[in-house]
């Protein structure tokens, strides 16, 4: 039977954050709370878009991470505060049905989106009242999955404080659903290492069945990570999704081409399963039937056998109806060229050749110039970064999460750390005001973390 997130008993006294946390929520609502809910963020080392796409991905949780005191009631209310006071107060009925604003995705329809999958889970017609103490020191919208994380958070909160039980996968599972009620078509990678991360290794995720296997990273390199200082908030803009639905409808013109009935097919990963291609094979296919320049709707439309209705209702978003081209050649070519990439990484790290830590970072390199030039997700602020980091003694230097901002991490020779921070440090950091500002908490080793789990006071 696989097992639910750990219960740990602990005293509180000896660790500041949660006595921090305690003491806010105390002078908040005058009473204790009844236990802690904690979720880490992650770093992807490998594997970047093409979760949603059904291919394994290999991220390792980070130290930084979300989480909430929380006391139960019978109150009829679940009451949300913040240590940040950038996010404000929210209170809601438990017995109002759970509505979340697409439109405007302010942090606490991030948590009911958790609160929301568990009520539907488990057919909750009220649920128990809830007083809650969020705390984040997950930089947000950086592709470390602060959003996931505070989703992952407030599920595993609400399933406490509602006395049910599931599984870690499950509740990967169940998160990675409920998360898409805030509008972006996640994959699911990040509320799976989020549950199933374990302290010292790295994982390899994958779905259906979702599953995660330890990948022991080489012991000669650490992975920095170092954040770019540009936000790119995913569910207040459509580039996200934008990239989902390009895949979309490439799965539908390569399963079309093969004779498959694309009208099964919604991700890139079953058509490979169904042809019974290897990925290189898959890539030879994206040459022959894709061509690189945009496809226009009429195109696409005429060549699917498609209505522009079924085009607007079955393969956009609503944040993508505005499209009119689709860059179908490029972004498949990335996803079955990172896939591909990703099991490489993974075999390196089993097999450890002596020249391992120089295999990733090819690998690492050769996952950024995909992501530039084939996925458009970086921006130059990013590729200077990341420019910077392998001058500055980098081996491997990629972005990480979904980009268009946000971090890279680096894999650099363990003798060569120090000179490394230093030169990112005086390259990138110093020279400007407001990143130098932020150096602190954007520039930092990360080593593999544990997953979500309850804190009891002892
Ligand atoms: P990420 O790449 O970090 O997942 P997103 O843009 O998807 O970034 O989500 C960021 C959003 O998550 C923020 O705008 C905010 O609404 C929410 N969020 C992140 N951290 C916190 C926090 N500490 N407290 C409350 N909400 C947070
Ligand atoms: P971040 O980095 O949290 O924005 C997003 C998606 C992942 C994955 C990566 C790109 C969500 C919640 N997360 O991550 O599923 O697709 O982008 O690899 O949508």
């Amino acid at each position: 039977m696989e097992a639910n997130p750990p219960k740990f008993k602990t005293a509180i006294t000896a660790n500041e954050r949660l006595q921090n946390l305690k003491n806010t929520f105390e002078t908040k609502y005058g009473e204790s709370p009844l236990f802690f809910a904690y979720a880490p963020g992650r770093v992807n080392l490998i594997g970047e878009h093409i979760d949603y796409c059904g291919y394994s991905v290999l991220p390792m949780a980070i130290e930084q991470s979300i989480l909430s005191a929380v006391s139960v009631s019978n109150s009829g209310t679940i009451t949300l505060a913040n240590t940040n006071p950038q996010y404000k107060d929210f209170t809601v009925l438990c017995s109002e049905d759970i509505v979340i604003d697409r439109e405007n995705p302010k942090w606490h329809y991030y948590f009911l989106c958790g609160v929301k999958g568990i009520q539907e889970k488990f057919g909750i017609a009220s649920l128990a009242g809830m007083s809650c103490v969020v705390d984040g020191t997950i930089p947000p919208s950086s592709g470390l999955s602060s959003s996931s994380a505070l989703v992952c958070c407030a599920g595993l909160a609400t399933m406490e404080a509602n006395q049910k039980s599931l599984s870690k996968v499950a509740l990967a599972e169940l998160c990675a659903k409920c998360e898409r009620y805030i509008g972006t078509e996640g994959g699911g990678m990040d509320q799976s290492i989020s549950f199933l991360a374990e302290t010292g290794t790295a994982k390899l995720i994958e779905f259906q069945p979702l599953r995660a296997t330890d990948v022991k990273l080489p012991d000669g390199a650490v992975f920095v990570i170092s954040n770019c200082c540009v936000e790119m908030n995913k569910a207040a803009s459509s580039h996200f999704n934008i990239r989902v639905v390009e895949c979309r409808i490439a799965t539908k013109m390569l399963a079309h081409a093969r004779g498959l009935d694309s009208s099964r097919f919604l991700k890139l990963a079953q058509v490979q399963t169904e042809l019974k291609a290897s990925l290189e094979e898959m890539l030879v296919m994206v040459d022959e039937v894709l061509h690189p320049e945009p496809y226009s709707r009429e195109e696409i439309c005429k060549a699917l056998g498609v209505t522009s209705e079924l085009f607007n209702t079955e393969l956009l978003s609503a944040n993508t109806q505005h499209m009119t081209h689709f860059k179908l050649h490029q972004r498949a070519k990335h996803v079955y060229s990172e896939a591909a990439r990703v099991l490489q990484f993974k075999n390196v790290c089993d097999t450890k050749p002596a020249e391992s830590v120089r295999l990733l970072g090819d690998l690492m390199n050769q996952s950024h110039a995909s992501c530039r030039d084939l996925y458009e997700c970086s921006c130059p602020e990013l590729d200077q970064l990341v420019d910077i980091c392998l001058n500055s003694g980098a081996v491997g230097s990629r972005l990480t999460g979904a980009g268009w901002g946000g971090c890279a991490v680096s894999m650099v020779p363990c003798e060569k750390m120090e000179s490394f921070l230093k030169a990112v440090r005086e390259a990138y950091y110093l020279p400007d005001p407001r990143r130098a500002a932020m150096e602190k908490q954007s520039l930092f080793v990360t080593k593999p973390g544990g997953g979500a789990s309850i804190f009891l006071e002892e």
